[in-house]
């Protein structure tokens, strides 16, 4: 299987993430990427390849222009009112406020912002464009026939919405590539999201299209984060009524109900006519990820790839979150190893 990758994602760099009332320094950082690199070097994955600039035309495919304008501003905005820190949110349109957009940096920056612990950093607007072209580039690859490729993401996509950043996302890329497989000939697409917290950014993209089913295994909002979507009741509206598959799932959950879990959701994606599947694919289920309380093991990875592989779709891998630094190469490289063997 080919990976793509490239270094641009070095350019999202924070220094600063708001975690249980202290600035730390964030989960989402460089080494990830490379640790999962350095994997597929090792374990012969398949040759790594670079991504081309793709422009604006495919962001704007999926995510609103004056959402992206900000993202492209925002820390010269910022900056240019003298903050010190980094660009963080501090107040929102909460219940029975105006939806009205600000002119204002800080009031732009609660306008699209979904949670507070993600600081705009200078260069994460290009970190998260080439992070959409590394999807894109992967997504290409699967379209020319091959059964499946992996798209080294950095920064993470799952949370962006159509006009909102947060929970380490920026710019959707799982929703980006599945997007563009349909405007090149794939006549329904599934995004298929094992990572551990609820895709809310690309549920939202989807939310009333029956042409791409959105179906997800997350730990449960009323315990975890996003901590407003991800119910089972969310089922689409509109023509996407039914093509939205929530699978909350309890703290402590392991391989054997989230295996179960995931043949039900793959049940439901083998009979909708699917015809290409993309796999946002997050590794904090695993049992010592530092965020997150789902219970399964770096062996658990090779079955996760396998049972994925039976689905028997051309699969783009998309990567998502970890953040268990140290095995998340093994982690994320066993669920494509698992693949591979399977398919
Ligand atoms: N107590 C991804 O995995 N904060 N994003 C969680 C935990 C945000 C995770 C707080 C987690 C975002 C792509
Ligand atoms: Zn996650």
């Amino acid at each position: 299987m080919k990976t793509v990758y490239t270094d641009k994602h070095h350019l999202r760099n924070a220094r600063t993430e708001l975690a249980g009332g202290e600035l730390v320094r964030p989960f989402e950082c460089p080494e990830r990427a490379e640790i999962i690199r350095a994997r597929v070097e090792e374990r012969q994955l398949g040759e790594i390849v670079s991504p081309g600039e793709r422009g604006l035309s495919p962001v704007l495919a999926v995510h609103d222009e004056g959402y992206v304008r900000f993202l492209e501003t925002a820390w010269d905005e910022w900056q240019a009112e003298g903050f010190k820190g980094e660009a963080m949110v501090a107040c929102w349109p909460a219940r029975r406020m105006t939806d009205r957009r600000p002119d204002h940096i800080e009031g732009k920056l609660g306008y699209y912002a979904m949670a507070a612990e993600t600081a705009i950093s200078p260069g994460t607007f290009e970190a998260a464009r080439w992070s959409a072209n590394v999807a894109l580039a992967a997504a290409d690859i699967v379209l020319g026939g091959e059964r499946a490729a992996f798209a080294l993401t950095r920064p993470p996509g799952h949370h962006a919405a159509r006009d909102m950043f947060g929970g380490y996302c920026f710019l959707n890329n799982a929703a980006i590539a599945a997007q563009h497989m349909r405007l090149s000939g794939a006549g329904k697409v599934a995004i298929l999201d094992v990572d551990y917290h609820h895709g809310n950014g690309t549920q939202d993209i989807f939310y009333e299209r029956a042409d791409v089913l959105f179906a997800s295994l997350h730990a449960d909002p009323r315990v975890a984060f996003p901590h407003f979507s991800g119910y089972a009741d969310e089922t689409g509206m509109g023509d996407g009524e039914g093509a939205t598959l929530n699978r909350p799932l309890p703290d402590g959950t392991d391989w054997t109900h989230f295996s179960a879990a995931l043949a039900d959701v793959l049940d439901c994606i083998c009979k909708t006519g699917t015809e290409a599947l993309v796999v946002s694919l997050g590794v904090d289920t695993f049992e010592r990820d530092p965020i997150s309380t789902l219970k399964l093991t770096s062996e658990n990875f090779l079955r996760l790839g396998e049972q994925i592989a039976s689905a028997g779709l051309p699969t783009l891998f998309v990567m998502e979150g970890g953040y268990a630094v140290a095995e998340i190469g093994i982690n994320a490289v066993n669920t494509l190893e698992g693949f591979e063997q399977a398919a």
